[in-house]
């Protein structure tokens, strides 16, 4: 993969641009591609941001939402899209699989392809791009981008409340040790440039349906369980459950982060049963690389800190395989 700096030169006439991120998008997936779509439409571009799937309800406020597509709503008039576009940007996922629906799409597509992206161990299948594993979010890396461009006084209220909801979503509202004094910085310079950051936590954090709550209680009061031995806990939530509480896309978002704020633990695992396979989160504080974990025994990956996976087996195989995995290992 080329250095980012050798794609400018394809930026300096008005391009056709296709960006997508990674499947079931989070706060730092769509800021970094809504923040993007709208600098590069301020270059003169024609962007097409993608999504695999749907958005989750509570980052249905983002600006430049209406224009995005989702892949598996629209499939044939988002392929068109990609077919049509000069260029394509890939924001906050590394392996084309994170993208599910566009996969084989992405794989066919011959146009130049331009990653932006944190996340450990790459595919070699950009041309290129930025992978910065020590940057708090994709957001902080577009942020980044938009100056290397040198093009700082484009960013505008819209384009920060973009770029503030990614870096908030990943570094946990600023309190994980990634959230450098570069990043404290770029906050400092969106606040100069007019971005209402109270506002921005309330859409994101503070406008959950009464339900959501009641599901948070649920987990935490029954389904929490804790290996004090490993420092670790275990939530698990079966297909049935989901539906008693009304759940939609992304409300189980932050879940797994829940059981970190008690003492001791430092190591968080929710797992989630979708379809046929069950989906895991890990999260961790510390030296425990839960990354190379996910790789090694759930198919997964993901950030040092905080990853994920999934296997093809019921809910009650993966909690005894998830038991034995953790009794051969010990995090703290
Ligand atoms: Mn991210």
């Amino acid at each position: 993969m080329r250095p980012i700096q050798d794609a400018f030169p394809l930026l300096q006439t008005p391009k056709k641009i296709f960006i997508t991120t990674h499947h079931k998008p989070d706060g730092d997936a769509l800021g970094s591609m809504l923040g993007l779509a709208l600098y590069l439409r301020k270059k003169g571009h024609t962007v097409t941001p993608v999504s695999p799937n749907e958005v989750p309800g509570f980052l249905a406020w983002m600006p430049g939402i209406d224009s995005l597509m989702s892949w598996e709503a629209e499939s044939k008039k988002a392929q068109q899209a990609l077919n049509d576009a000069d260029l394509i940007f890939c924001v906050d996922f590394n392996n084309f699989s994170r993208t599910k629906f566009i996969e084989q799409a992405l794989d066919e597509a011959s146009q130049p392809k331009i990653l932006i992206d944190h996340h450990l161990v790459p595919a070699p299948v950009w041309d290129y791009g930025m992978s910065i594993p020590e940057k708090s979010s994709t957001c902080e890396m577009v942020y980044d981008f938009i100056n290397l461009c040198n093009d700082n006084e484009l960013i505008d209220t819209e384009i920060a409340e973009c770029l503030y909801t990614g870096v908030m979503t990943d570094t946990g509202s600023f309190r994980f040790p990634i959230t450098t004094a570069t990043v404290h910085e770029m906050i400092a310079d969106l606040k100069h440039k007019g971005l209402d950051h109270s506002k921005v936590h309330d859409l994101v954090y503070d406008s959950w349906p009464a339900m959501r709550m009641r599901f948070v209680g649920y987990m935490l009061l029954e389904k929490m369980e804790l290996f004090p031995d490993y420092n670790a806990s275990l939530m698990t939530l079966s297909r049935k459950e989901m539906m008693r509480f009304d759940l939609q896309a992304g409300d189980t978002e932050g879940i797994v982060n829940l059981p970190m704020s008690i003492a001791n633990i430092q190591f968080a695992t929710l797992i989630l049963e979708r379809g046929d396979e069950v989906k895991f989160s890990f999260r961790s504080k510390g030296n425990f690389d839960v990354s190379s974990f996910a790789r090694e025994h759930f198919n997964g990956g993901g950030h040092f800190n905080a990853s994920g996976g999934s296997l093809k087996m019921p809910l009650n195989e993966a909690v005894a395989y998830f038991k034995e995995i953790l009794s051969d290992i010990h995090p703290s």
